[in-house]
């Protein structure tokens, strides 16, 4: 049977929470991210806002000046939350088959679910309707026989669209788009693309899988599917896993402490992102070795209070590694780390205090950015030795070994 997957994201998601929750800033331009004499950036920019040339990442004060009359709201997070809690209830409701991205933004896989509705197409109306009648919000849907199609096309949608590409069609209605609508194509790719004459998506398909391989390695490959509407990826509902970790088993046996160190800053960061992608704290960390003979041992440590981290996550891994490393100590084949006893939204107790808050606006960014540019686009002092070991795409390293444990 072939695949029916919809992908729906919420048009301006923060600043129609906050219009729902006021209907007088309805149908005007309102940006949430702060007041526009504060230093910041708009989180959220209404449609009407847009029209001015606002958008998300914008200083705010660059914002109120090419819109002086838009209204400007700090936003609070806990309503966005229970927003994107009711969204994501709704959506069960349609298929089990469900994987938020985000707090807005999901896949549905319809398959087998859509006859119930008639068709796809009108169990995609339905959901747009109970959202609208429920939440007050509108979404963008997309619809296609596979994930990345169905995001292209909720995107191209957008405000408050629907749009479906009939099944087998996926490659035609890609081809004339630019490729910086494709995902995965980030803003280097595009220059690189770019500069050897590859504007649009079509182009981008017609090119020799070696010659991408040649280029950007097993990410050249990945471009390849995607430009041509392949995309195997399955609808995964976030499983209701007891951890988190991720490990790797070096290129060559190792007993380079930077590397280490670098390797486990990197793994705990990619434990991190998850972590925070599922809206989870942990409160036990693991660390995982392999030495070259193959003895494997894991140590753990519990917190006195949850994280979600990256900093707490890396701190606590470093001290159980510390602890392992002695100079007579075999090279080490394998590094692991992972996090369990997991809560869901656990706040931190010292949240007053103001450097925890730090850290998590900072991990906030950093998700924002990688989620959208790769996880390399930044990168913190800490894994810089990786850059001479390991080849980069725009998932991140390619480790020899990249377990996606759960
Ligand atoms: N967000 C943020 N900072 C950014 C980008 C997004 O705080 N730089 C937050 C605010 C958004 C929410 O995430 O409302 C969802 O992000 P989207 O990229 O989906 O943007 P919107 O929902 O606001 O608009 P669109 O209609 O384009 O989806
Ligand atoms: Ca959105």
């Amino acid at each position: 049977m072939a695949r029916r997957i919809i992908h729906i994201d919420l048009d301006a998601f923060f600043v129609s929470v906050e219009q729902a929750l006021n209907p007088e800033l309805k149908g005007k331009p309102v940006v949430v991210g702060g007041r526009p004499d504060r230093r910041g950036v708009v989180a959220s920019a209404s449609y009407e806002a847009r029209k001015f040339g606002l958008y998300a990442g914008m200083p705010l004060a660059t914002a109120s000046r090419l819109c002086p009359r838009a209204t400007f709201i700090e936003g609070g997070f806990a309503k966005y939350r229970e927003a994107s809690k009711r969204f994501m209830a709704i959506l069960a409701d349609f298929s089990p088959f469900l994987e938020p991205m985000g707090l807005d933004e999901a896949y549905l896989d319809a398959t087998g679910f859509e006859s119930i509705h008639g068709s796809v197409h009108q169990m995609a109306t339905k959901i747009k309707q109970r959202i609208q009648d429920e939440l007050g919000l509108h979404a963008s849907v997309g619809i296609a026989g596979c994930k990345v199609v169905a995001k292209v096309a909720s995107e191209l949608s957008k405000p408050d669209g629907l749009l479906e590409v009939a099944s087998g069609n996926e490659r035609s209605f890609l081809a004339p788009l630019p490729i910086a609508k494709l995902p995965g194509v980030g803003e280097k790719t595009e220059r690189i693309l770019r500069g050897s004459g590859i504007n649009t998506v079509g182009q981008l398909s017609l090119m020799p899988l070696s010659a991408l391989k040649n280029h950007f390695g097993a990410y050249g490959e990945l471009l390849h599917r995607y430009a041509n509407g392949i995309d195997n990826r399955e609808v995964e509902p976030p499983s209701a896993a007891k951890s988190i970790s991720r490990e790797t088993t070096f290129g060559k046996d190792t007993g380079d402490r930077t590397l280490l160190k670098a390797t486990l800053r990197y793994l705990g960061e990619r434990v991190g992102n998850t972590l925070r992608q599922r809206g989870e704290h942990a409160r036990c960390v693991t660390l995982k070795l392999r030495y070259a003979d193959f003895t494997t041992i894991t140590r753990r440590h519990t917190l006195s209070q949850t994280t979600d981290s990256d900093q707490a996550i890396f701190d606590t891994g470093l001290m159980l590694l510390q602890k392992e490393l002695s100079p007579g100590k075999q090279p080490v084949r394998l590094i692991g780390i992972g996090v369990s006893n997991l809560v869901e939204g656990g706040r931190q107790l010292d949240m007053l205090d103001s450097s925890a808050q730090r850290q998590e606006q900072l991990n906030k960014a950093i998700d924002r950015i990688r989620n959208r540019y790769g996880f390399t686009a930044i990168q913190t002092g800490r894994t810089l030795p990786l850059k001479d070991i390991f080849p980069e795409n725009e998932g991140g390293y390619t480790l020899h070994t990249p377990s996606l444990s759960r």
